[in-house]
């Protein structure tokens, strides 16, 4: 990573924060699917990725959510002691505040208060390198924030705004540009405008270099999976293990970080009879990702959509790691990603104490789960086979000839199939073509013998 700390406080100027839960006990106000210990744990990490040097937590146990405050005012009054006993500079929630509970809070507090969200946001912003990656979470911190524009946040922005660096207001209200919190509403709705018009450029420009892609005709794996799970390190080990089809490219970034990965890198990998894939490193995903934050990366996430082969990498090692399964099966789930054929991982194996079989229970479910570690290679040339062998067995060679009436067919097969001869005639198209699966209906009006 390139100065990953320029534009940010250094260590002796972090800030001192305090994390904040409510277990909820209705069912209906339940979110996540860690137990309120873990998810706390996992907000202290998200914490200290973005810089925050976490002092402490509690959580309530409550039925539901009070509307102004979110906690009830007893918690609130415990708060105040703390901030006062251990100077705490932020309060961070692990659920969505609504733009009224930050505010009330804020009042009450009188320091800052930011919630999971703006905490993912912050680091999203740090690790954004690609000009559309930057671009997203921009705005997506914007729209975030112009609800939630408190006298507070702005005065904080003032103060940072003479520092050097160009430091804005700490955690949770820094960004890509340096003046977004000095601008009011209207400005900011000015450069929302803007960043949608020049994001729009930017998408443009990456449909036609997917377009070429597809043209290429080369599948496409998508590794997915729990942030900080390996998923770098494994793209990693498979260029080093398979080779990668251009030996220029440099390693991808890997980190024992929350959300390393921001922006998509794409490897293309010779596998091992011979075929080609492109292995497809994305933003991992975390349990109460809001659905908006998961709509705002869209466009980075149609790596996955689009993909003809899912690789769910796990970190075994995890101690919620079957909860971090069923997280990322969630958001699957909100991409509508489910019914891409998935090969399954265990990884981390060389450091799991465990017995294998153990492992090997917690993913039962799974029908295509191979152990492996990213950072021995172990496991690895058999993964890679069993993906050339799904790749192939999702292909189905179909000989068709295609009416020039059916001409919107023979795009789909330009995009979706690989192409192994085609030819014109005065009726129509003849084409041999290795068509995935789930497309085969579509043609089977045009099947030849
Ligand atoms: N022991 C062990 N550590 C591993 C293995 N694979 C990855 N790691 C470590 O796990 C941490 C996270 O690895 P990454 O490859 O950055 O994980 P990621 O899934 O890309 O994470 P994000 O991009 O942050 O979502 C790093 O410290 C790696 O060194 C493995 O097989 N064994
Ligand atoms: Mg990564």
């Amino acid at each position: 990573m390139t100065n990953p700390d320029r534009y940010f406080y250094s260590d002796s100027a972090r800030e001192r924060g305090f994390l904040v839960g409510a277990d909820m006990r209705a069912n209906a106000y339940r979110t996540g699917l860690l137990s309120i210990e873990d998810s706390l744990e996992e907000l202290g990490a998200l914490a200290e990725t973005a810089g925050v040097e976490v002092i402490g937590g509690t959580f309530q146990r409550l039925n539901k959510p009070v509307s102004a405050t979110f906690i009830g005012s007893g918690k609130v009054e415990e708060l105040k002691t703390y901030r006062d006993e251990l100077s705490i500079d932020v309060f961070i929630f692990d659920d969505e505040l609504s733009p009224r509970q930050q505010r009330v809070l804020e009042k009450e507090l009188n320091v800052k208060v930011i919630d999971r969200t703006a905490l993912i946001l912050d680091i999203f912003a740090r690790h954004a390198r690609t000009r559309e990656g930057q671009l997203q979470v921009e705005l997506a911190q914007l729209e975030y924030r112009l609800p939630r524009l408190t006298r507070m946040w702005t005065h904080l922005a003032r103060q940072a705004g003479g520092r050097a660096g160009g430091a804005t207001g700490g955690v949770g209200v820094r960004g890509p540009g340096e003046t977004q919190l000095e601008v009011d509403r209207r400005e900011i709705n000015r450069r929302i405008a803007a960043l949608k018009r020049e994001l729009e450029k930017v998408r443009a420009h990456r449909a036609r270099y997917r377009e070429r892609r597809r043209q290429s005709q080369i599948p496409v794996v998508a590794i997915v999976g729990y942030t900080n799970a390996g998923k770098s390190t494994l793209l990693n080990r498979l260029m080093a293990i398979a080779g990668a089809a251009d030996d220029t490219e440099n390693p991808i970034y890997a980190a024992d970080q929350l959300f390393a990965t921001l922006d998509p890198t794409t490897r293309r990998i010779i596998l091992p009879g011979g075929s080609e894939a492109l292995f497809s490193d994305t933003v991992g995903f975390i349990q109460k990702l809001p659905t908006e934050l998961v709509a705002a990366f869209r466009a980075t996430l149609e790596e996955v959509t689009e993909a003809a082969l899912l690789l769910h990498v796990v970190d075994i090692t995890h101690p919620n790691a079957a909860e971090q399964v069923a997280a990322v099966e969630e958001t699957l789930r909100q991409l509508d990603a489910t019914d891409i054929p998935m090969v399954t991982v265990l990884n981390k194996i060389d450091a799991f104490d465990g017995e294998l079989s153990q492992a090997e229970n917690v993913l039962a479910a799974f029908d295509d789960s191979l152990p492996v570690s990213a950072k021995t290679g172990y496991g690895v040339p058999e993964l890679l086979t069993r993906i050339e062998t799904m790749l192939q067995s999702e292909m189905v060679t179909l000989t068709l000839h295609l009416p020039y009436s059916a001409g919107n067919l023979v795009s789909l097969l330009h995009e979706q199939a690989m192409i192994e001869s085609e030819s014109h005639d005065e009726t129509g198209t003849q084409v041999t073509a290795r068509v995935p699966q789930k497309l085969v209906r579509l043609f089977a009006p045009y099947r030849q013998k």
